[in-house]
């Protein structure tokens, strides 16, 4: 019989993080030990009879054998179908889009997103439920107390199943279907955008960069730029996904995407550079000589959105993640819309999107999305920028400075401290936590504290608390300090301090930020003794 069960024995540390299982490559080459977590998943998930899956991933090293492993368990689990990107390529918003039109009872993801990858980095695996989002933190902890009580594997006897041509072949009860990875979601961005717009704008000789460093997004951006939009060869470098990733860290910001800043300030610089991580659902926006923080790129996207087709006749609210700056809470006062708050990781935007509540969102990692997909998504934000441009004729940096002379600047900062010992990590946040009682109302480092808790968020569709989600340090100038470990890393810890101030004054708006923003450092250090917990006296990276 070609469907087997094998006896297996738990792993420690399965937990899934803020995006899912990530881990190191060679953790996950231990035997069984992705065949464990896709068990208790599918343990804990409802007869698969009649039921579609989608399997798609980001093309790192280690792909296909898990997709190998994936397809061969997913049959004897009994699903009907499942749907394969070719040659095992589907982006992160890829996914959601396509479980979405074919209505799947659910997807597989492999990625560790914004990670190395190659023999020594970073893989990944993230399940996402039927509305095309991440699964909710009920099912992610029905799934990892699921990887301590395994005993058994089901899994089907049979040869790898060819994923580079398209077609539909059969592996035991279940269709495999290897589908086209681009067509479902450009179908999607093409019923949002004013596509005529953008195709005259690059017909004028607009010049957009768009580096999709050497990761999945690259198929994604040349189709729809080079093709559907008609921009020049070429606008989209690194575009064929490698499964090292060049030996690069395809995490767009600034310092890890420096080569696309380098030519953003050059002399003779494009209009716009744009860059998207591993699993492009990340998105970078640039100007020329002008860096967009991820925060304001969102307030733009929510302040202009009826401008865009798909948003035409406005935003019924917008969402961001607790550590991403108020600039789009702003907007949303001035537009009479909701704003919603809520904790890291876009599994909590889900709900939102379902229950009609909001139709943007994002985080200050460089994520933005809207409720066509449940995951965020890089080009989509990169082709409402392009659709901003083109209809109201501004730079990206007009459209920045315009939002700021309304709002004031939200000069913000991210700073990591990365790889700290966990002890150390642990022994920082604790103390931190507990002196938060006695905070408010106190000055330190000069600065007049209103308020110090610890984030906890009651989801307002289900009513699920998330709490410790992130200590933050209010001061009555609405100027904020946050403090949380990373969900994401696969090295010791990874503390994140997130700093911003309000600055209404445009004489003032154009001091560098990590200048603008020395006495919250100073605070930060104050409270949190970060120097002395990690024996560092800078951040790793700053961005
Ligand atoms: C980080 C970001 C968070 C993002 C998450 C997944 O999580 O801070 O905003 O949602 O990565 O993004 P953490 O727990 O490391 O801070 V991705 O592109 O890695 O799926
Ligand atoms: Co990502």
């Amino acid at each position: 019989m070609p469907i087997i069960t094998l006896p297996t024995t738990p792993f420690d540390g399965q937990r899934p993080g803020t995006s899912g299982l990530r881990k190191k490559v060679t953790v996950f080459q231990q035997p069984r030990y992705l065949e464990n977590f896709v068990q208790a998943l599918f343990d804990v998930l409802p007869d698969a009879a009649g039921q579609t899956l989608v399997v798609g991933g980001d093309g790192r090293f280690h792909n296909r054998v898990a997709i190998q492993t994936i397809l061969r368990m997913a049959a004897a689990k009994g699903y009907a179908r499942v749907l394969v990107g070719q040659g095992g390529i589907l982006s992160t918003p890829a996914v959601s889009a396509v479980i979405r039109k074919h209505g799947a009872s659910g997807g597989i993801v492999l990625s560790a997103s914004h990670n190395p990858g190659g023999p020594d980095g970073d893989f990944g695996i993230k399940y996402n439920v039927a509305n095309g989002g991440p699964a909710p933190e009920k099912v992610t902890d029905a799934v990892y107390a699921r990887t301590l009580q395994l005993s058994e594997l089901h899994t089907a006897d049979t040869p790898d199943v060819a994923l580079d041509a398209l077609g539909t072949s059969r592996l035991e009860g279940t269709d495999i279907v290897v589908i086209d990875p681009v067509s479902d979601y450009a179908e999607v961005m093409r019923g949002l955008f004013d596509f005529a717009a953008i195709r005259t704008l690059f017909a004028g000789g607009f010049r957009l960069r768009y580096d999709a460093m050497w990761a999945v997004g690259g198929p994604y951006a040349k189709a729809l730029l080079e093709g559907a939009l008609g921009a020049p060869a070429g606008t989209v470098v690194n575009a064929e996904p490698l499964e090292d990733f060049g030996g690069l860290h395809p995490d767009p910001n600034p310092v890890n995407a420096e080569d696309l800043i380098a030519h953003l300030f050059a002399d003779n610089a494009p209009d716009m550079g744009a860059a998207s991580d591993g699993d492009a659902d990340r998105n970078m926006v640039v100007g020329r000589k002008f860096v967009v923080s991820p925060s304001d790129s969102l307030a733009v996207l929510a302040a202009h959105a009826t401008r865009v087709p798909a948003y035409q006749a406005g935003l019924a609210g917008v969402a961001r993640s607790m550590p991403t700056s108020t600039a789009v809470d702003r907007v949303a006062k001035a537009l009479g819309i909701p704003c919603f708050e809520t904790p890291t990781g876009w599994k909590f935007f889900g709900n939102l999107m379902d229950a009609g509540k909001v139709t943007l969102c994002g985080e200050e990692s460089y994520g933005t999305g809207s409720s066509h997909v449940r995951e965020k998504d890089g080009l989509w934000a990169v082709l409402f920028w392009l659709n901003l441009v083109a209809t109201t004729g501004q730079t990206v940096e007009q459209l920045v400075r315009a939002l700021w002379k309304e709002h004031g600047r939200c000069v913000y900062s991210r700073h990591d401290y990365e790889a700290i010992p966990t002890d150390k990590a642990d022994a920082l946040m604790r103390e931190l936590r507990a002196a938060l009682p006695t905070l408010g109302g106190t000055t330190v480092a000069g600065l007049p504290i209103a308020l110090a808790d610890d984030f906890a968020y009651t989801d307002p569709v289900d009513g699920s608390v998330s709490q410790k989600q992130g200590v933050r340090v209010v001061l009555t100038d609405g100027s904020r300090v946050v403090f949380r470990l990373s969900g994401t890393g696969t090295e010791g810890a990874t503390l994140r301090v997130y700093l911003e101030r309000h600055e209404p004054n445009p004489a003032r708006q154009d001091l560098p930020a990590q200048e603008a923003l020395q006495p919250l450092v100073a605070l930060a250090e104050a409270v949190a003794k970060v120097r002395a917990f990690t024996g560092m006296d800078r951040p790793t990276v700053m961005t």
